[in-house]
């Protein structure tokens, strides 16, 4: 019967609210469908996992929002940088996990926390885009989608902390082009991971399987082959709708999640190339 819960803070002010918005964003909540109307205005945002939880006891809570966070310190770093108010910072609670509560709008309180143990001792990259270097290369083919897919892309960057000097942007004549540019940026060896961004609509593309094959083969190929991270943000689309729905409207903009999968592969490459190495080293001293 029940098909969603919701759960509402109210800001005071306009700015507040896109404060508001943009921080959550930028920590990788995805965004849902925005309303407007009598005077108000609401953003709904997506968590990958809901849960509603009923407590009993003496226990207190500082903030009756927690967001549980894959990485405590970056998502620290990254209320830091936005200025955000920490109400309390990190500290250690007596269930295994840590928790910082920030106050990012005039009363609303958001606890974030982590658990100590790594759920499965997981490895994974984190969100902060700080000191990495971006190419994007972007389909001239179907700009009035393709723009939309960079704007949301640099979006995400700026977001996460990286710096507009860091990043550069590539224009190609088509999709098909992709993949070469590609390449040829990624074995410069100037750049942590290559964002490719296009779209391909079947409707209006002769060979549309064919190219598409091509340049999601080549992008992949080039990622494996120059073990640079390569992220992908080209649509392969039956029509129009779809291609504009994943470009902000309705599905999200695949721009931006193609920016925030780059950023989580170039930390993951950081973490995991490190961990080989010294993996590698303990191996040559025994
Ligand atoms: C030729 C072509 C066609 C028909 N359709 C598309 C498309 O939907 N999306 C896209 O990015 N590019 C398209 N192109 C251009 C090719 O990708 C390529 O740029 C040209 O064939 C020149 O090699």
């Amino acid at each position: 019967m029940i098909k969603g819960i919701t759960t509402i803070r109210q800001t005071r002010n306009d700015k507040d609210f896109e404060q508001l918005c943009e921080l959550l964003e930028s920590l990788g909540l995805e965004r849902g469908v925005a309303w407007q109307h009598s005077g108000s205005q609401g953003r709904y945002f997506l968590a990958p996992l809901g849960k509603l939880e009923i407590v009993q006891g003496k226990i207190k809570f500082p903030a009756d929002v927690w967001i549980e966070v894959s990485d405590l310190d970056s998502a620290r770093e990254l209320l830091q940088q936005r200025k955000v108010k920490l109400v309390s910072d990190i500290e250690e609670t007596d269930w295994d996990s840590r928790v910082l509560v920030a106050e990012p709008a005039k009363d609303v309180r958001l606890a974030f926390w982590q658990h100590n143990r790594a759920e499965e001792d997981a490895i994974e990259g984190g969100l902060n885009a700080r000191d990495m270097r971006f190419a994007i290369v972007v389909a001239r083919w179907n700009s009035f989608i393709t723009e939309r897919l960079l704007q949301g892309a640099l979006d995400a960057l700026r977001r996460a902390g990286c710096r507009g000097d860091d990043i550069e942007v590539v224009r190609v004549p088509g999709s098909f082009e992709i993949p070469s540019e590609a390449r040829t940026l990624a074995e410069t060896g100037s750049y942590d991971a290559i964002i490719t961004l296009g779209c391909l609509i079947r409707g209006e593309t002769t060979h549309y399987e064919h190219i598409a094959t091509e340049v999601t083969r080549g992008i992949g190929q080039s990622a494996q082959e120059t073990g640079v991270p390569h992220t992908y943000g080209v649509l392969t689309c039956e029509n129009l709708e779809q291609a504009l729905d994943r470009a902000g409207l309705k599905a999200g903009n695949k721009g931006f999640e193609a920016a925030m999968s780059a950023i989580e592969m170039v930390s993951l490459k950081r973490k995991t190339g490190h961990a080989a190495a010294s993996s590698k080293q303990q191996e040559k001293k025994s």
